[in-house]
């Protein structure tokens, strides 16, 4: 026993004072050491050579060398990966990134963008409020009284919990507490998701998307009102359209227009869009009625205003010839991926 512990040692020597430096190199050093014909299976070998009172403390050395081989084996191997020590120019930094999967904006959510962009350029600003709103905020403060249509339980979803509480039916509501905090002059735009009882459809939603504008300060008259949104029709639908205003009726506002531009589609000739009159409907707007101004602590004889509002689904049905609006609102990527730009 003597004897193999001291070829035990001088083994441990010898792998002491090598320097593995490649694969071929490792390799050997494997075969010779930890190989199946190798040093430690035949040191194991010897075992049965060794007196009973022995083995346990010869099978304790050897178990050591073992050890210190296999460990010796995986510092090298680690060190000499590819057959070569690791060095940082293995690192190849003129190779062409993995690219990054970019998700795409909804197509609701670049219209959205487009429409607000325009009016930021006149310095309107982007105003947001809740989306569960009280009865004063979307129905008293904007002049619809009691028995007005829009408050029935079959146009609106009231919150069960409480008859207070409803889903907006339009994003005024945002006009109204801008108002209320009394900090003049006002020039918004406000988009955002409303809520109204309709059976769905490929035409209509229970839910869609606005995006209203609102501006008040001292001699704001109709005139501005039709400058604004002549701008906002030229930036739109570019410089050839024609414009014209049909007098209408909003309980908010006083006097109360619809506007209409020629069909973008047709060119006024007459299509399907514009049901062959060579007009579509674009958005609603009027003077606020003094009642509103007044219902938000605002003086109706000093200040004047006007205001406008649009839903966002038609023209982004129209702009990308999308012919069913509850493709906005089932979330299948195949639809979604498609839409890239705002313009
Ligand atoms: C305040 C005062 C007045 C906002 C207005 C319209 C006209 C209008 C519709 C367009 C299509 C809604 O999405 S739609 O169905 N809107 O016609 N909206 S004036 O008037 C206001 C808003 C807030 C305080």
């Amino acid at each position: 026993m003597e004897k193999v512990l001291e070829q035990i040692e001088s083994y441990k020597k010898e792998i002491e004072a090598l320097a593995v430096k490649g694969a071929k190199e490792l390799e050997e050093y494997r075969i010779k050491f930890l190989g199946t014909k190798g040093i430690v299976k035949a040191l194991m070998g010897e075992m049965k050579n060794v007196a009973s009172e022995q083995k346990k403390q010869f099978g304790q050395v050897l178990n050591e060398f073992k050890q210190y081989a296999e460990e010796k084996y995986e510092e090298w191997k680690n060190i000499t990966a590819n057959g070569q020590p690791s060095t940082a120019s293995d690192i190849d930094l003129t190779l062409p990134g993995d690219p990054i999967a970019v998700g795409s904006r909804h197509p609701i959510s670049l219209m959205r963008n487009h429409i607000v962009s325009i009016f930021q350029r006149l310095g309107f600003a982007v105003a947001e409020g809740p989306e569960i709103e009280d009865d004063w905020h979307n129905f008293g403060a904007l002049n619809l009284d009691e028995n007005h249509p829009a408050r029935d339980m079959q146009d609106t979803f009231y919150i069960h919990t409480n008859p207070d509480w409803l889903l907006r039916t339009h994003t005024s509501n945002i006009q109204i507490r801008e108002m209320e905090k009394g900090k003049l002059p006002i020039r918004i735009v406000c988009p955002g998701r409303v809520y109204r009882n309709e059976t769905i459809s490929a035409r209509s939603h229970c839910y869609f998307h606005q995006v209203e504008g609102l501006y008040i300060d001292e001699n704001v008259s109709f005139a501005d009102l039709k400058q604004t949104l002549y701008f906002f029709v030229q930036e739109m639908y570019g410089k050839d359209v024609k414009v014209r205003f049909r007098p209408s009726y909003f309980p908010f506002t006083e006097p109360s227009a619809e506007m209409d531009v020629s069909c973008f589609i047709c060119g006024g000739e007459g299509c399907n869009i514009c049901k062959h009159t060579g007009w579509v409907e674009i958005l609603g707007c009027g003077m606020v009625h003094p009642k509103v101004l007044e219902n938000c602590g605002i003086d109706s004889n000093k200040y004047t205003g006007f205001a406008f509002g649009m839903g966002v689904e038609r023209p982004a049905l129209l702009k990308y010839g999308i012919n069913d609006i509850r493709l906005f609102s089932e979330n299948d990527v195949r639809f979604l991926k498609q839409f890239t730009s705002a313009t």
